[in-house]
């Protein structure tokens, strides 16, 4: 196990021009990602032309340009999801973010039906008015078919149960399936592309088997899932992502070989808001904000519940699990400190399936480690949240 600190305060309190920098970025990802990003840096697009001979540390410290928007600059993300709120509100985060471009957002069972994850999407976009989007339908089961039925944290619709009867109808979903859209936009965006799971992994373990190229094409995976304490909140050691398809997580896990980047449950229920910050969010005079009251209020309802005290470890706060990861595929700098290990996933434990399995004795002698968030900056959190409902 390699611990790695990244020293961004520096920078933390320059954010708004650490996010105009995209080379200062990669010079704070090349920190962190290590060998991951060396390896990489063949598929890398050139976005300073930098003259011969500098090195790499003269790299990562590029002239300062401000605000200069180019298409360069705009940070290329797809985006897989089991629209329940907290991918809502990731998906929110993304399109409020000034240098982001979605490329697509591809749909897979999970918190609901993928018919329901479909319209749930189309939904989100709507009221982002960025209806543009494509939306892909993919994977309805797990790779073996097995369902968790855990209930409905996110409500039966996966959106809090208040339905829209001008929600977009489902032949807005394009014809092409999720996983074709994947690999195609991956092909088409050789390295520029982050990828960012929010949900059980079947749609990415599909790719990598239709496509064994798909993983490489992609400048990093973004994945909120897994555990690192064996502490689970679907089974008594699993997260729900990955309890709901073990084998695609353990298909991901090994042989997804690009850099990936890990919101874990444990981290995300440590770094919960707090309930006021929520009542903060929520009174923006948006629309976006009151859509997002209205559906997030079974959500809320059930996280201040016992149950989820007993979850969460050091009592009840506001965990907007996908929004971590799709912060620190926004902006590199969100990263402060990274655990770096081979991960794997217990696919055949009476008590653990689904739970991931951390390699620190390096006994299985893998080279695609991961990086497992393990510090951010919660300020730029928030900063992200709130400009989310705006
Ligand atoms: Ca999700």
């Amino acid at each position: 196990m390699v611990k790695v600190r990244l020293l961004l305060t520096h920078f933390s309190s320059f954010r708004g021009l650490v996010r105009s920098l995209s080379s200062c970025s990669r010079g704070a990802r090349a920190l962190c990602a290590g060998f991951a990003f060396e390896a990489r840096d063949d598929v890398q697009p050139r976005r300073h032309p930098e003259p011969e001979g500098t090195s790499r540390s003269a790299r990562a410290d590029p002239p300062v340009q401000f605000g200069l928007g180019s298409a360069a600059m705009v940070k290329k993300l797809l985006v897989d999801v089991d629209c329940g709120v907290d991918d809502a509100q990731a998906i929110m985060m993304a399109l409020a973010a000034p240098d982001v471009r979605v490329l697509g957002i591809t749909c897979v069972h999970g918190n609901t039906s993928v018919e329901n994850v479909c319209r749930n999407t189309l939904r989100v976009l709507k009221v982002c008015h960025s209806l543009e989007i494509p939306v892909f339908r993919g994977a309805s089961r797990s790779i073996l078919g097995h369902s968790l039925n855990l209930g409905h944290f996110h409500g039966k619709d996966g959106l809090g149960d208040v339905p829209d009867p001008k929600a977009p109808g489902l032949e807005l979903v394009q014809n092409e399936g999720a996983v074709e859209a994947m690999i195609r936009i991956a092909s088409e965006h050789v390295g520029e592309v982050s990828l960012v799971a929010t949900a059980p992994l079947t749609n990415l373990a599909l790719a990598v088997r239709l496509d064994p190229t798909f993983p490489q094409k992609l400048k990093g995976l973004y994945i909120m899932g897994g555990n690192t304490d064996s502490r689970g909140n679907s089974t008594t050691c699993a997260e729900f992502n990955f309890a709901a398809d073990p084998e695609a997580a353990y298909i991901v896990l090994n042989d997804f070989l690009c850099p990936i980047y890990m919101a874990c449950w444990e981290f995300t229920s440590l770094n919960k808001l707090s309930w006021e910050f929520c009542d903060l969010w929520l009174a923006q005079d948006s629309e976006k904000a009151r859509f997002m009251e209205k559906i997030f209020a079974y959500c809320r309802k059930v996280s201040c519940a016992e149950r989820c005290h007993e979850e969460m470890g050091d009592g009840t706060g506001f965990v907007p699990c996908d929004s971590y990861a799709m912060a620190a595929a926004i902006d590199d700098s969100f990263m402060v400190e990274c655990m770096q290990v081979a991960v794997t996933v217990e696919l055949t434990g009476t008590y653990t399936r689904g739970m991931m399995v951390l390699d620190h004795q390096e006994l299985l002698s893998k080279n695609n480690k991961v990086f497992i968030m393990k510090k951010v900056d919660m300020e730029m959190f928030k900063e992200l949240m709130m400009n989310a409902l705006k």
